[in-house]
């Protein structure tokens, strides 16, 4: 019998391009029919034909504190229930500015958006317009959402189907784009010494998760800082992803390096389209309607994803929250590595807070290089064999995966298990 997921994308195919509206959803490396979701609670999903998974997605991140939860739930139906929009300020958007200053003494001005793609696009606009340069820097394999001078050699959608550099992206735009090796200090270094007196900004995740998660070098993230002060490049942290998921204050809190600008989405959202841009006063007063670098958006600080979003951020600052997010990615990555061990299976795994990466080889990957030699198609028969068992882990070897407050130890132990049968059988 056809199930009603292949009948769902068979349908969708016909009328949206690919059958998805983002294509990292759409299996395509890992093959298969993607899985139509009908439900959220807590750890677990559902898809369309009523299966449940222990869900380490998560909306690619923003499922912190697990799906449905009830106070997220009631503050997104109080503040819609006051309204969907007004295109004026509102309250709520005060509250998250000085929530996320609060939380983060990196931000001297914050201001809200509705993706991450639009808070490092206009980052990077910002960087520019403050310093009056065009050239970026980049690294291979890091991901900033997809306009058009960032989609060179990104990660994510574009490094799991193969095109990390889009088509129609102008060769001009790109070739302002430099991209650089991840982790290679002395590689920036070189480049700063070539072309300092150029270079607008400098993005990068502080911890990688769109190459599959891979941790920075100290001397890296040292360098990155020193050579921007320096040179007077702005130093951009793209936390998108990391922020609020390696620890209240992210990356650039847990590794202690200032940005100059840092941008964050997804859980700041709590799921729904919330994101955010922020630093230095100096920077952040070039910004329209104050300066001369132009940046809006129609629903920017939507009061009711703000509300998502503060229940959210209101919850994770509960004692205890990330120490037991961290020892739930940390047991189930200990156990994931102990049972390929015993099966003699070349696979390792890390976490940091309450992400996570899974690589069938030796040892976790340092570099874009070591992810790319990892062994793909074992990752895909593992990914398949997990979810005919119930386990949801991000459809491609090159996503981090995570963890939620609504996973239990129950959870962990029936994801290791599943592994471990799954391994045996190897
Ligand atoms: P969005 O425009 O998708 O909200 O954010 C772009 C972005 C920017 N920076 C980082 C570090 C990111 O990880 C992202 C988006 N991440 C991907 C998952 N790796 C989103 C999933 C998708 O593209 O469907």
């Amino acid at each position: 019998m056809t199930s009603r997921n292949q009948t769902l994308f068979e349908e969708s195919q016909r009328l949206i391009p690919g059958g998805v509206n983002s294509p990292v959803r759409a299996f395509k490396s890992v093959g298969g029919s993607p899985l139509f979701f009908t439900r959220g609670q807590g750890a677990y999903v559902w898809d369309a034909d009523g299966k449940r998974y222990i869900d380490y997605v998560e909306s690619w991140g923003p499922m912190i504190v697990g799906h449905c939860h009830p106070d997220v739930v009631k503050a997104v139906q109080d503040a819609a229930a006051q309204g969907l929009g007004f295109g004026a300020p509102t309250e709520a958007e005060l509250e998250m500015a000085e929530l996320l200053c609060k939380l983060l003494p990196s931000l001297e001005m914050v201001r809200l958006v509705s993706s991450g793609t639009e808070a490092t696009m206009t980052a990077i606009r910002l960087a520019r317009g403050f310093t009056g340069r065009s050239r970026i820097i980049k690294f291979e394999g890091c991901y900033h959402g997809h306009s058009d001078g960032l989609l060179v050699k990104a990660g994510s959608g574009a490094l799991t189907f193969g095109q990390p550099s889009s088509s129609g992206v102008p060769a001009d735009i790109a070739a302002l784009t430099t991209v650089l090796d991840y982790n290679d200090a002395a590689g920036l270094e070189r480049t700063f010494a070539e072309m300092g007196d150029e270079i607008a900004a400098v993005i990068v995740e502080p911890v990688a998760g769109n190459m599959n998660l891979i941790l920075p070098k100290r001397e890296f993230l040292d360098a990155m800082r020193a050579l921007c002060t320096k040179h007077g490049a702005v130093l951009i942290l793209d936390e998108v992803m990391s922020g609020f998921r390696v620890g209240l204050q992210g990356a650039h809190g847990h590794f202690g390096i200032k940005p100059d600008l840092l941008t964050l989405g997804k859980v700041m959202g709590g799921g729904l389209p919330a994101a955010a841009f922020g630093g230095r006063r100096d920077i952040m007063q070039c910004l329209a309607p104050l300066g001369p670098v132009y940046q809006a958006g129609t629903l920017s600080g939507n009061p009711v994803a703000v509300a998502a979003g503060l229940a959210t951020l209101n919850l994770i600052q509960a004692s205890g929250f990330y120490d037991r997010l961290t020892q739930t990615a940390k047991q189930m990555t200990d156990g994931l590595r102990a049972s390929a061990a015993k099966h003699g299976i070349p696979f390792s795994a890390q976490s940091i807070g309450s992400m996570f990466g899974v690589y069938f080889s030796k040892q976790p990957p340092t570099s874009y290089a070591e992810i790319m030699a990892c062994d793909k198609e074992a990752f895909n028969r593992f990914f398949h064999a997990m979810l005919d068992e119930g386990v949801y882990l991000a459809p491609s070897a090159y996503e981090a995966g995570f963890v939620s407050a609504a996973h239990t130890e129950a959870d962990v132990a029936a994801t290791i298990a599943a592994a471990d049968k799954i391994f045996a059988g190897w």
